[in-house]
């Protein structure tokens, strides 16, 4: 059962101290309910640079926000915060491996896969990344807390959904992404961000819902269009059938009917429309609107689906200090976090 942690000395409308937590929050894995795991990794980005310092963006301007939450007391949980979230540091195994993998990749990448030295490595580290992702996963789980991934570039989840998958079998996957990111393998890297969801079809997972995909190949069209486990709802069709009238209440109903009863959420920050994203990766005109993305996700809810954990991917800093994106980020992954917090029973 979640509790409330004792936050008895911290005051939430107060101006943000320096150096605390996600969200300014000062409190330890101990005292949290939720915790998240940053995964500042970026070994197979292929287009911008940037990601792996999206968990300290996100940390950076998350304490900025308002932590009184309107939007999801709708639901019934005003102030997830009271059930304590906590961010884990960077791990210098994860910062350094991926320094390493970035090396080797980077000519890789300039090539267009063509030059392959350093490909096998590549690959091996990217395979004890997500094992170490699986690892981490599984320790807070066996101790009961809830859990949330802080990318990094989307290769990122795989080991995560596969721990998730080992308690909740048939765990459908929700995509909010503009890639359809079913690559076989892009530029020769096994687990390119490209592939997140070609390699996540090679495990059990039950359902795979795409949404707001607007950038795919051939071969990923056909896949996403004959897979009898994938639903994708392209961007261009979900905004035309706006135009003609339909509400998104109503698509969000029937993206959500498809669903199983336990759901992983991935969050592509490229999903949201590229002025929300600006420094991502591989940004892609159209996507959905903040509050859009987030009344799709209270729907999830409200059909009494149960999200169990989630990815948010993709965040990217701008230059000097620009903290936008960062901050949409942050106020994406808060939302989250309420609403993983509200599907484990956190009540006001
Ligand atoms: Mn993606």
């Amino acid at each position: 059962m979640l509790q409330k942690t004792d936050l008895s000395k911290y005051d939430p409308d107060g101006a943000a101290l320096e150096d605390v937590g996600i969200f300014g929050l000062p409190l330890t894995a101990e005292e949290s309910s939720l915790i998240l795991i940053p995964v500042p990794w970026e070994a197979t980005t292929s287009y911008g640079k940037g990601t792996a310092a999206g968990p300290r963006a996100i940390l950076a301007a998350s304490p900025q926000l308002d932590l009184f939450d309107a939007e999801l007391g709708q639901l019934g949980l005003a102030r997830p915060w009271e059930f304590g979230i906590h961010m884990e540091a960077e791990d210098p195994g994860v910062v350094a491996a991926n320094l390493e993998a970035c090396r080797l990749s980077t000519p890789i990448i300039a090539s267009g896969g063509r030059f392959c030295a350093g490909l096998d490595r590549v690959n091996e580290l990217s395979s004890q990344l997500n094992t170490w992702v699986g690892k981490r996963v599984r320790h807070w789980r066996a101790q009961g807390k809830l859990v949330g991934l802080v990318g990094g570039e989307h290769s990122t989840p795989l080991g995560a959904i596969e721990a998730f998958l080992e308690e909740y079998p048939g765990l459908g996957v929700l995509q909010i992404d503009a890639h359809a990111d079913l690559r076989e393998a892009y530029e020769g890297f096994a687990h390119s961000h490209a592939s997140i969801m070609h390699n996540v079809l090679e495990t059990r997972v039950g359902r795979l819902v795409q949404v707001g995909v607007r950038d795919y190949c051939d071969s990923e069209y056909r896949l996403a269009t004959s897979h009898p486990k994938v639903r994708t709802f392209f961007d261009f069709a979900l905004k035309e059938r706006l135009c003609q009238g339909e509400s998104w209440h109503s698509l969000c109903e029937e993206i959500v009917g498809l669903l199983p009863e336990n759901v992983y959420v991935s969050f592509d920050i490229d999903g949201l429309e590229p002025a929300l994203c600006p420094h991502t990766g591989t940004p892609v005109p159209g996507g959905l609107r903040f509050h859009e993305a987030v009344y799709l996700l209270k729907t999830l809810h409200r059909a009494g689906k149960r999200l169990v954990g989630f990815d948010l991917n993709e965040v990217a800093p701008g230059p000097d200090g620009d903290q936008w994106d960062g901050n949409v980020g942050a106020r994406m992954l808060y939302k989250l976090c309420g609403l993983t917090l509200l599907s484990a029973g956190a009540r006001d």
